[in-house]
């Protein structure tokens, strides 16, 4: 049948289904993900990680998604059945939930390509002509629809997203590929400490993504002898791709924003310091990545709260907060806040200052405390008068963490303070 050239595109995702990979520990996140998956670790004030691939299937009309969980999925698992688990079936609608659960072997996912494996009769009982798989670490905003439409184009066989960064950011952190002026793979390898340079710029080189299309059929008989292979790791980036750059058709796909006024954001918040400087730049007048934008809006999970209040306390003394991003359910009593990203249900207590932080839900500040270039996990309670981030020998000896950059990590456990919902 021919597909009418308006409904070219829409007719393509809706024949598509979204595999998020979402089982990753983000080591280098530290105690940040010592309880969570780093899909689940909390951005921008209101959002979780995993709130932007999800966002961007469906602002690209990919709507039956699967999201493969595997490392402490509690928190993770949580946040989807919250928020992401209106999806209509009667509509062809769907947000699976695809824990490791040992369905094909006694093995946990050994890989990611692995991870596809174990849930091969999930996905071919999906019916869908092409599979998009995506990595649910990264911070950013992409329709997927245009990358689809490239694959079917070029008839191949697979599909890799990929944005040009600099040989120091992705050395030995991103898998690299050379491709010809079709855009042809020519040579993939992951993560090498020495990437191969652009033709035209020897600081630059072309990093995966972590985005993949496939034609469904390709990919279920891919891992299934990926499976049987006793000298795999059972990785797309290691395994799967190198494998098969010489005798199939490998495609490169430049990202781009979904708005074409605005820049090609994307970031792996990989580390405590990467994390609070993408954090921070939400604070900038015009951030890169724009999340007030109507037309590609971030969906997440919110509770009821009424809104962020700034008062003055029994001392006539004024609650304020200068340069910073508040949320909702947020009340600062005669405290100062400057250059901070407060998520929601933060207090801060009277007489305190908090200073180029990333203050993360349902913290209280108590009175007389002064925080600088900290991140303070949810739920933390800061005790009266505490310094955090002025003397860092002082928050060593606290059990903080400190990052080689100077910001200091606090949660509760370091607090001592019980686990728990709260
Ligand atoms: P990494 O992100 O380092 O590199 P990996 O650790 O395999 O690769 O994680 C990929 C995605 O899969 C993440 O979203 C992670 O959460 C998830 N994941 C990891 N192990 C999993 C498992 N066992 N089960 C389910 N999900 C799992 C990849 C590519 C590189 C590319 C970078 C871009 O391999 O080529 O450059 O992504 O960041
Ligand atoms: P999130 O803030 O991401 O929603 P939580 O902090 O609530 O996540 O923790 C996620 C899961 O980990 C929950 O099951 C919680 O009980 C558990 N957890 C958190 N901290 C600890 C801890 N120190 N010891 C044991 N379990 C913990």
């Amino acid at each position: 049948m021919t597909i009418p050239q308006e409904r070219y595109v829409s007719a393509l995702t809706k024949d598509t289904m979204a595999l998020i990979l979402a089982g990753g520990r983000g080591s280098r996140l530290e105690e940040l993900t010592a309880w969570r998956a780093k899909p689940s670790v909390y951005f921008g004030g209101k959002f979780r990680i995993i709130d932007f691939p999800l966002s961007n299937c469906v602002n690209s009309g990919i709507r039956k998604i699967g999201v493969l969980t595997q490392y402490k999925a509690h928190s993770l698992i949580r946040h989807l059945i919250n928020g992401w688990s209106h999806f209509k079936r009667e509509f062809g609608e769907t947000v699976e939930i695809m824990p490791a659960s040992q369905r094909y072997s006694e093995n946990w996912y050994l890989g990611t390509a692995d991870a596809i494996y174990q849930n091969l009769d999930i996905i071919r009982g999906m019916r869908c002509k092409y599979i998009v798989i995506l990595s649910g670490d990264h911070i950013y905003k992409m329709d997927y629809g245009p990358m689809v439409a490239q694959h079917v184009e070029r008839g191949a066989d697979m599909t890799v997203s990929c944005i040009e960064t600099s040989i120091e950011e992705a050395a030995g952190a991103f898998g690299v590929m050379q491709v010809d002026e079709s855009n042809r793979v020519l040579d993939f390898c992951e993560k090498p400490e020495n990437p191969a340079c652009l033709p035209h710029d020897s600081t630059k080189t072309l990093a995966s993504m972590g985005n993949y299309v496939f034609n469904t059929d390709f990919l279920l008989d891919l891992v299934e002898r990926d499976a049987k292979a006793s000298d795999s790791s059972h990785d797309f980036g290691k395994d799967i791709i190198p494998a098969i750059i010489s005798d199939h058709k490998v495609y490169a796909y430049k990202f781009r924003a979904p708005n074409p006024n605005e820049p090609a954001y994307w970031r792996d918040v990989g580390t405590l310091d990467s994390f609070w400087e993408a954090n921070m730049e939400m604070i900038a007048t015009t951030p890169a990545l724009n999340l007030y934008d109507q037309s590609w809006p971030i969906w997440t999970y919110q509770s009821q709260l009424p809104s962020a209040k700034f008062v003055f306390d029994d001392d006539e003394k004024c609650g304020m907060a200068i340069e910073s991003v508040v949320s909702a359910g947020c009340i600062i009593s005669g405290a100062k806040v400057k250059r901070s990203l407060l998520f929601s249900n933060v207090r801060v207590e009277v007489y305190s200052q908090v200073n180029d932080s990333v203050i993360l839900p349902n913290v209280t500040i108590s009175k007389g405390c002064q925080i600088r270039k900290a991140i303070i996990d949810r739920g933390c309670v800061i005790p009266e008068g505490m310094t955090i981030g002025i003397d860092h020998e002082q928050d060593r000896q606290n059990g903080f963490r400190v990052t080689n950059k100077g910001v200091v990590l606090v949660t509760r456990t370091m607090l001592g303070v019980a686990h728990g919902y709260s």
